[in-house]
């Protein structure tokens, strides 16, 4: 099982056979989670339902395997959905199920994966593919990067030249990767998502990282003057204009239309790598944009070069640099925001493996997945215990990617690394028992036609 529940009572002698034909019954918030399990009926063998589970929380859930059945319970639908993955993970091949009890919930509320469709686009029959993997290993946030210097990704009504010019191509220069969202394909995304417990958190990258927006706009540069489309990988020469206020009208445009197009609690502004704003210029532009995912219903969440500025309350900084120290996200962390932890170090899921991994990158260095795994968030940064410490989350950046196979040759086997990290007690973890246990998703991978990495670290049957 992965992530390894918060606590198994096994009961060696027990057994129980769940197949297509087991009754599972379920209530009726809950026939959904239910479907697939089994059939659907008012009574059976395996029952879902949902009751008070002692202070499991609102995603946590308890199972209980007997010689004669299965009793699922959870206070929410959600805790149904994770307890429905383990019960899939224990009955996958021969569909017997080992007898005990477990009683799980995780240790933090934030597991997230990032897919960056700026640099290569991704469709929407992607994305939602890969929502089918992430869920399975209980991930329930979905952060999408939706714009960045080679590619606007999501359509906003009143500014078409974003998609028409901004939906080109990514990185690499070979016309790959391009394409945007609609509307209503990102609210389909969205829903879809939302029906596995997914919330998506949409990216809209600024005060850098806008050239795709500057090329549609030329009224948004610093002299009006068109700047040309970008292919390449650099990153840190554009930005949107602090002192101009066509920047807050086009800003204010975008979030409000992302805002109410996303159900979901959070609006990511990004905020990184600004290395052509100055410092006053990037607190002024921020000190204008941070209220705005607020205002319009909603947590700003920002890469953790925002924690320069005045955070407003709720806001949520995502820690993503490999150094160890950074005093302005502990004094973030002191006023009372929220971290999720991402050190690319660590988590980046676009760092190649070894030296001979043949796509991804290397600046953080290589990130097996022994690296990936044997780490503590509540631990990474001095300033920023457990209580501070909203999640965690791997984001794969597409610069070298070129399909799906590629996204999941880059998270398979490390995303169920991270999401063990965010889900699983701290002394519950051993690289040596996860090593073990991943080694079990290498067949089912092959047999879902899932493009995994065949780690040298881990022993495959
Ligand atoms: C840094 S991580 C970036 C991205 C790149 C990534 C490549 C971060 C907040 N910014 O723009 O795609 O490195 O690994």
């Amino acid at each position: 099982m992965i992530p390894a529940p918060a606590l198994v009572v096994p009961e060696p002698a027990v057994t129980f056979t769940i197949s297509p034909e087991t009754a599972v019954s379920a209530p009726p918030a809950a026939a959904a989670v239910a479907a697939g399990l089994g059939s659907l009926a008012d009574d059976g063998p395996v029952r879902l339902q949902l009751t008070d589970t002692d202070g499991l929380g609102p995603e946590g859930y308890r199972l209980e395997i007997t010689a004669s059945g299965v009793s699922l319970r959870a206070a929410e639908p959600a805790g149904l959905f994770w307890g429905v993955q383990t019960l899939r993970q224990l009955a996958a091949g021969d569909g017997v199920l080992p007898g005990g009890v477990i009683e799980d919930r995780p240790r933090f509320a934030y597991r997230g994966a990032m897919l960056d469709l700026a640099r290569h686009f991704f469709t929407p029959a992607e994305i939602k593919a890969h929502v089918d993997l992430l869920v399975q290993f209980k991930i329930n946030h979905l952060h999408l990067h939706l714009t960045d210097d080679q590619g606007w990704r999501l359509e906003i009504p009143g500014w078409p030249r974003l998609t028409e010019t901004g939906g080109g191509p990514g990185t690499g220069c070979d016309g790959a990767g391009p394409g945007f969202l609609t509307l209503a394909e990102y609210s389909d995304v969205v829903a879809y998502a939302a029906q596995r417990f997914v919330t998506v958190v949409p990216e809209i990258d600024m005060p850098g990282h806008v050239n795709a927006a500057l090329v549609a706009y030329p009224e948004l540069t610093a002299d009006g003057q068109p700047v040309p489309p970008r292919t390449d990988a650099e990153v840190g020469y554009s930005s949107l204009v602090a002192g101009k206020e066509e920047t807050y009208a086009f800003v204010e445009a975008v979030l409000k239309t992302v805002a109410d197009a996303t159900p979901g609690p959070y609006l990511h502004i990004g905020g990184d790598e600004c290395l052509s704003t100055s410092a006053e210029d990037y607190r002024t532009f921020l000190a204008r944009v941070l209220p705005l995912p607020g205002k319009y219903g909603k947590r700003a969440v920002g890469w953790h070069e925002i924690a320069a500025a005045d955070l407003p309350e709720g806001t949520v900084v995502q820690y993503w640099r490999p150094e160890e120290q950074n005093p302005a996200v502990d004094a973030a962390a002191a006023a009372g925001r929220e971290v999720i932890m991402s050190p690319a170090d660590r988590v980046y899921l676009d760092m190649k493996y070894d030296a001979s991994t043949p796509i991804g990158l290397d600046w953080a260095g290589l990130v097996p997945v022994e690296r990936a795994y044997d780490w503590d968030p509540a631990r990474r940064l001095p300033g920023v215990p457990e209580e501070s410490v909203l999640g965690v989350a791997a984001p794969l950046w597409s610069e070298t990617l070129r399909g799906p196979a590629d996204v999941q040759f880059l998270t398979f086997p490390r995303l169920p690394a991270v999401a063990e990290v965010g889900w699983s007690p701290q002394e519950r973890r051993s690289w040596a028992s996860f090593r073990e246990r991943v080694a079990a998703f290498g067949p089912r991978w092959e047999a879902a036609g899932v493009a995994y990495f065949r780690s040298p670290e881990i022993d495959w049957p």
